[in-house]
């Protein structure tokens, strides 16, 4: 059809929603560390973030974990909330010390009771379950013992997941191994601005790779203890990088960002072996000698979905000289998160941002979606995290608005469908948070929740946001115009 005899495609009409299958999981997520509290109740012993929080000068005013929300004795209420919001799952971590005190020997049965009378309550309510075993909280003696550059914390941790799957594998269908290794990886022991707060690229590589033993080991575990109905993943955040123009030398920066951010990770879970071009870039720093034969064959476990963590694009361009790594989204540091690309600088987005700093682009979801279909077209994909701080408060009245929240979410959740419709096996989507909570090294100065939390009291009041999140869960449906438009 020419231009000049197409028709106009009429208007969607305000009132028009999108639907999404039936069947998609509606969920909000949490982390342990980030709303439990009772740091010290029941057995718990410190974790790198207990040490590193106590550490003056690493979090924002001073903040840790200590109370958090008290989630640890809220619980109950906090399992309400997600009742009233009508969401059919929950994101949630294990907390390694609680449930094995430094990291090895047996499981303690307070710490596994918790998690029992937690998980048991959701699926009263109707609730699903999804645990994920690793969110950050590395016992402190597998640390004090090496922490993740040693290979020994892989083993230690498929000893966990059996203590945990032995437990809760009744009534706990599915599981996720570690949330965004890449933090842990690189942020832990690279830039150091989260948890040991390491500052040795190496080290970051070596974690990286004992981090993906781990989780295929963990699989292997899991799935030697769990019902065979049982489900297994890993979340990723995967890095969704743009190069700044189509030079040759800004493509290849967004190309080394990727090998780094992304392939580190999925070239030995979903392919087997790292990429070529990562061991390349950083053979100045390492020979690789820390893989073993048969260690990428063996990350490499099938699994039930693949855990997507999106809340911005990255932008990258290619710099003459070794360039600032500050404006990556990822906190301020001396030391890189990224090894192997020196020569690359990061640029803000355009458009508006979250109080994180970080750029609101939709379109960065959509286009991340489709590429993992096309990577990986046989690997249904569920958002284990997305959403965004601002900074609320509550009115007067006793109110929380937070339209910049569900404007978010509406341009996020519309790129989720347009994604669907393009035919991406997306099967769910977790809001992250259900709680404002303890954001690392931000401390509680960022809110990501729906539901707002006064710390000095613990008082919960869900945000303009969660009443809207509630309808598109209960519904299945979001509107096709952005609800605070006009
Ligand atoms: O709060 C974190 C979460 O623990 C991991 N993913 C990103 C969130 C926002 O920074």
């Amino acid at each position: 059809m020419t231009t000049a005899t197409r028709q106009a495609e009429p208007e969607p009409a305000a009132s028009a929603a999108r639907v999404f299958p039936t069947g998609f999981t509606w969920g909000t997520a949490t982390a342990a560390y980030q709303i439990e509290g009772a740091a010290t109740l029941d057995g718990r012993t410190p974790s790198i973030w207990d040490t590193y929080s106590h550490t003056p000068g690493k979090v924002r005013n001073g903040d840790t974990g200590d109370v958090a929300c008290d989630h640890y004795h809220r619980w109950r209420e906090d399992v309400a909330l997600m009742a009233d919001l009508g969401v059919g799952a929950y994101r949630f971590s294990l907390s390694w010390p609680r449930i094995q005190p430094t990291g090895r020997g047996p499981a303690v049965q307070k710490g596994l009771d918790f998690y029992r009378r937690l998980v048991d309550e959701l699926l009263e309510k109707g609730i699903q379950p999804v645990a994920t075993l690793y969110h950050w909280d590395l016992p402190q003696e597998l640390e004090d013992a090496g922490g993740w550059p040693e290979r020994r914390t892989a083993d230690r941790f498929a000893e966990y997941a059996t203590l945990a799957a032995d437990a809760l594998g009744d009534r706990v269908q599915t599981w996720t191994t570690l949330n965004e290794p890449w933090c842990s990886a690189f942020l832990g022991y690279g830039s150091g601005v989260h948890a040991p707060g390491r500052t040795d690229q190496v080290a970051a590589l070596r974690a990286a790779h004992h981090l993906n033993l781990a989780h295929g080991k963990a699989v292997q575990a899991l799935r030697a203890a769990l019902p065979s109905d049982a489900r297994t993943s890993i979340t990723l955040n995967v890095h969704h990088v743009r190069p700044l123009t189509d030079s040759a030398a800004d493509r290849d920066a967004a190309r080394r960002i990727d090998a780094v951010a992304n392939r580190v990770f999925t070239g030995p879970l979903l392919h087997g072996e790292y990429p070529a071009d990562l061991l390349r870039d950083t053979a100045h720093l390492t020979d690789w000698s820390f893989v073993r034969d048969g260690d990428a064959a063996l990350a490499k476990q099938p699994l039930d979905f693949l855990g997507v963590n999106y809340y911005s694009p990255t932008l990258v361009s290619a710099a003459s000289e070794e360039a600032s790594h500050n404006s990556d989204g990822h906190g301020k540091s001396a030391y890189s998160p990224w090894p192997g690309a020196d020569q690359v600088a990061f640029h803000q987005p355009p458009g508006a941002t979250t109080a994180m700093g970080w750029a609101v682009d939709p379109s960065g979801m959509y286009d991340l979606l489709l590429r993992l279909h096309t990577d990986f077209p046989d690997l249904p994909l569920i958002i284990t995290e997305n959403g965004a701080a601002f900074d609320d408060y509550v009115d007067p009245s006793g109110e929380v608005r937070d339209p910049d929240r569900i404007s978010y979410l509406h341009g996020h959740l519309t790129a989720v469908h347009r994604a669907i419709e393009a035919g991406v096996d997306v099967r769910g989507y977790f809001l992250w948070s259900l709680l404002d909570n303890f954001e690392w090294g931000y401390g509680y100065s960022k809110r990501f929740g729906a539901v707002y939390v006064d710390y000095p009291t613990g008082k919960r009041t869900p945000k303009a946001s969660a009443g809207w999140y509630s309808e598109v869960a209960r519904t299945g449906t979001i509107p096709v115009t952005d609800p605070t438009a006009g």
